[in-house]
């Protein structure tokens, strides 16, 4: 028989708790390895420079588990399972292994685990699952995985309303829509991935041409961005080389969609909103970024609908 509640486990990359954490978060990301003074210095920088060493990424990911929940009871009759909602961060508290262990304390037996990211690498969502399993074979709690989402009508919906929208203050400000190109963006990941025959890249691309299609593009191109600075080759072209080489071929308008982020934080309110913004003004070229789903309604039913269909296979 079915348990009452049901555990989510909802995770997410994860941000510093405060400026003086950043160390130890960097350390985390770097598989213990601490970051020489002058990369910490480079990372407490770009923290700074978004809205003064903030970390947008806590409070949104706090919404959105919060949401996540409201959604999956909302209408719940009697008799229906209750989802308990659990966060789990791949590099700060609570770990990943912390929500595993809060759900078995709580009594929950059975649950289903879902990354706030909707693009399937064995490098990304492939590592957050693995560490939620580990620790739930370790405490006997059964729990199976939400893969990917990059496709489901509601998501789609959701994104390509905001690539409308940005095209139409583009228009707003005198713009022709066919005179703006849409780069569609996601974490890079080192370039070994591809040899692998991972997901990741298809997938990404499924979801830039199912917007592209609905939103009747012309002109779209899919680039990556946020690369990791290490000696190993990562994915390309980097955003930054493609705003370039756009502004070489004359280029004059560019909307960039994060479609593999789905909250504010450093990859986008830096990467973007700072980096690429300032090189787009050095470039002469007028530029715009999506605005990110947050608990955006139809991404909270998204994640509430991969997690339903999880735990009903289950049964
Ligand atoms: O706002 C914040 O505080 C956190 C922003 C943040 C998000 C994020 C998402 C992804 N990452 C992915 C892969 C890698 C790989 C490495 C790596 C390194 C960093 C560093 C910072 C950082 N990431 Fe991140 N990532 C965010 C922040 N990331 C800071 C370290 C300094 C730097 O390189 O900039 C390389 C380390 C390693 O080998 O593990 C790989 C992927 C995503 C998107 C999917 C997801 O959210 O999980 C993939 C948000």
């Amino acid at each position: 028989m079915a348990h009452t509640k049901i555990g989510v486990l909802v995770m997410s990359y994860g941000t510093p708790e405060s400026m003086d954490r950043i160390e130890d978060y960097y350390t985390h990301i770097r598989h213990g390895n601490k970051p020489s003074p002058e990369q910490l210095q480079e990372l407490t920088d770009r923290y700074e420079a978004i809205v003064g060493g903030v970390f947008p990424l806590r409070e949104n990911t706090d919404k959105q588990v919060a949401a996540l929940e409201e959604t999956l009871n909302r209408g719940r009759g009697e008799g229906d399972v209750q989802f308990v909602c659990y966060q789990g961060l791949k590099h700060a508290s609570p770990f990943i292994e912390d929500g595993v262990e809060r759900m078995v304390k709580d009594g929950i037996r059975e649950a289903v685990g879902v990354v706030l990211a909707p693009h399937y690498s064995v490098m990304s969502v492939g590592a957050y699952n693995q560490r939620a399993q580990t620790k739930a074979d370790e405490l006997g709690l059964k729990i199976s995985f939400v893969k990917s989402y990059h496709d489901h009508p509601k998501l789609i919906e959701a994104l390509t309303r905001r690539v409308e929208h940005s095209l139409q203050q583009f228009e707003r400000q005198g713009e022709a829509r066919d005179q703006v190109r849409v780069l569609f963006s996601a974490h890079s990941l080192p370039e070994k991935i591809v040899e692998m025959g991972d997901p990741y890249p298809e997938q990404l691309l499924e979801t830039s041409r199912l917007i592209a299609d609905r939103v009747g593009l012309p002109q779209w191109q899919f680039t990556w961005q946020s690369a990791g600075r290490t000696a190993t080759p990562w994915l390309g072209p980097d955003v930054l080389d493609t705003m370039s080489a756009l502004a070489k071929e004359g280029t004059k308008n560019i909307l960039v969609a994060p479609i593999g982020f789905v909250s504010d934080h450093l990859e986008v309110l830096y990467d973007l909103d700072i980096e690429a913004q300032a090189m787009a003004k050095e470039l002469g070229i007028k530029f715009a970024r999506t605005e990110s789903l947050n608990t955006d309604p139809l991404y909270m039913e998204t994640l509430a609908d991969v997690v339903r269909q999880q735990w009903e296979g289950n049964e």
